[in-house]
């Protein structure tokens, strides 16, 4: 625990990526006192860390951004329907500079605890350079997938090349050119690196153990007028993206893909495939994320796709997705993925056939060769969601550790707050929309009902607030329910911890839609914060 002369803010942020950025701002606003950390040696979070070549969103810019200060969203001018990371980065950057939020952020400094002392109802935070402070709230704004999984891989320290993972790619690039070049894992990091770094290298193996649905994104620069005119009617837009189940722009579907002629649903999914929308499919039927002779159609659409790309039929049948329903892993977009592997150079080595067995000093080993290589790539995912938050020593009331508390799996009310963890507050947690939606829109809603919560505990002489255990044991009941009468839990995905082994299986986005989320929150804020426990005046009283 730290001395009591140690510095002692309102609020600490773990995070200066899009969320503790916009928390800070808004936290600010309020006027408590801040202190926001950050591991990296910039803000940016996500798009700090994952500069490998290809990255870039798959949500257009023009949704993908802050919608907070109608003054920033006509300044800023995006180039791209879908933005580079450089371009998101400066964009991150530029708020930070335009609204001031650099003095309140310590970078290059990661949270290791934080452990609450019941008496002073107050949380001690300690950082990995020795820093100590004293927070009344904690508000984590840690990301979704900022924790690299393990790659459970053996061998790597041996590597007698350069290996880099794409979730921490050096600043100063990686030279890649004339280099034989391995990556593993085709996830949307690797099936977004994958086309550029071919571009690069003399030889390129990809080393896949699961093949991903992946659908082209059809980039292009944005046409000046385009963005002219939607910038006349953002409002307007925003308004509608807040309507959107996912909090992205695309046509519904009214009704059963098998209701509908087979001609005309393959013209439907063409058009989906044209649009460059990985939402599109997904919602151009009721029913393709719920049953699985609808989502059939779907999956065996894009495998036609598939098979009509890649010009040699036993690598098209090699990258083709089977064995789980279209759109239960995170559908992936891209840009000229499956043509790759029509290049002479490039290799495709499907490990559900020969199994990798080790990374050796002079490349790969599976169990049928070993394939040398000057530059391995691990593109291999994070533990996500949970991952975040359990890497930091989180301890609530009596002493009580998260990762204990979610031993079985993740339970959190409405993804904002835990049982037993008063005042401590987690932007896009567990049973919240987060990466099932756009994450901005989800961020920016997250950040304000906590402003808005600290301003009402503020007003209402409230010390502390957390859930009530039957609150967040419903709404855990919920975020179960809703999943279970979707395809997703029949995929081995990130999203139930499926790539992460020991971990538990827990659906842990809400799938419930943006509006009807939005809906609860406010709801229980009008209700007096139904379903927390607001404790008057302290809380171990
Ligand atoms: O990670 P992933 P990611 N041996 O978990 C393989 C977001 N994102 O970083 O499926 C061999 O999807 C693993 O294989 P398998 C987006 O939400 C967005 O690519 O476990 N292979 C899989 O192929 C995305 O969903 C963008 O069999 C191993 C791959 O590594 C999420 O981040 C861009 C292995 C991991 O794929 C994560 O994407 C990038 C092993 N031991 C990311 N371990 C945008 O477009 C793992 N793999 C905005």
């Amino acid at each position: 625990m730290p001395t009591d002369d140690r510095p002692e803010y309102d609020v600490v942020i773990v995070g200066a990526g899009l969320a503790g950025l916009y928390m800070l701002h808004r936290v600010r606003g309020l006027g408590l006192s801040v202190r926001v950390y950050e591991a990296g040696d910039g803000v940016g979070g996500t798009w700090y860390w994952n500069r490998y070549p290809g990255a870039r969103c798959d949500v257009p810019s023009l949704e993908y951004s802050y919608s907070f200060d109608p003054q920033l969203e006509q300044e800023w001018e995006w180039s791209e329907r879908y933005a580079t990371q450089p371009e998101i980065l400066r964009y991150i950057e530029h708020v930070a500079d335009r609204y001031d939020l650099r003095r309140d952020i310590t970078l290059g400094t990661r949270v290791e605890s934080v452990i609450r002392d019941d008496e002073a109802n107050r949380w001690a935070v300690t950082t990995d350079a020795g820093e100590e402070v004293w927070a009344t709230f904690v508000i984590t704004a840690a990301g979704c997938l900022s924790a690299p999984k393990p790659p459970e891989i053996g061998g790597l320290d041996s590597f007698a090349g350069t290996l880099v993972s794409t979730s921490a790619w050096p600043a100063d690039g990686v030279d890649l050119a004339g280099k034989r070049v391995g990556v593993i894992g085709t996830g949307s990091s690797g099936i977004q690196s994958i086309p550029l770094i071919a571009e690069q290298a003399a030889s390129l193996t990809v080393f896949q153990r699961t093949p991903n649905y992946s659908l082209p994104a059809h980039n292009a620069p944005l046409d000046p007028a385009v963005q002219r005119d939607w910038k006349a009617r953002y409002r307007e837009h925003r308004a509608a993206v807040l309507q959107a189940r996912t909090g992205i722009l695309v046509e519904r579907g009214t009704r059963s893909a098998l209701e509908v002629d087979p001609d005309e649903r393959s013209a439907r999914y063409a058009q989906c495939w044209d649009s460059g929308l990985f939402a599109c499919i997904p919602a151009s039927y009721t029913d393709i994320i719920t049953d699985l002779d609808a989502n059939e159609t779907a999956a065996e659409f894009v495998r036609g796709r598939i098979r009509e790309i890649v010009r040699d039929p036993d690598v098209a049948e090699a990258l083709t997705p089977r064995g789980y329903p279209f759109g239960t892993k995170r559908i992936c977009l891209d840009t000229g993925y499956y043509d790759t592997f029509n290049q002479e150079h490039v290799t495709l080595v499907d490990l559900r056939r020969t199994p990798l067995v080790a990374v050796t000093p002079e490349g790969v080993q599976t169990t049928e060769e070993e394939f040398g290589l000057d530059v391995l790539v691990l593109a291999t995912g994070f533990d996500a969601v949970t991952g975040p938050l359990l890497r930091m020593d989180i301890r609530g009331r009596d002493g009580v550790h998260l990762r204990d508390a979610w031993a079985g799996g993740p339970h959190s009310y409405l993804g904002l707050q835990v049982a037993g963890f008063p005042n401590l507050f987690t932007i896009t947690g567990p049973g919240s929309p987060s990466v099932v939606s756009n994450v901005v829109v989800s961020i920016e809603q997250h950040v304000d009902w906590i402003a808005e919560c600290l301003r009402y505990l503020r007003e209402h002489g409230v010390a502390a607030i957390e859930p009530d255990a039957d609150a967040e044991a419903a709404w855990a009941q919920h975020v179960h329910d809703v999943a279970a009468a979707t395809l997703y839990p029949q995929a081995p995905s990130w999203f139930v911890g499926a790539n992460v082994p020991g971990k538990p299986r827990v659906f842990m986005p809400y799938l419930g839609g943006v509006p009807a989320y939005r809906q609860k929150c406010a709801e229980v804020v009008e209700a007096g914060y139904e379903g927390f426990v607001l404790h008057r005046p302290a809380v171990h009283a």
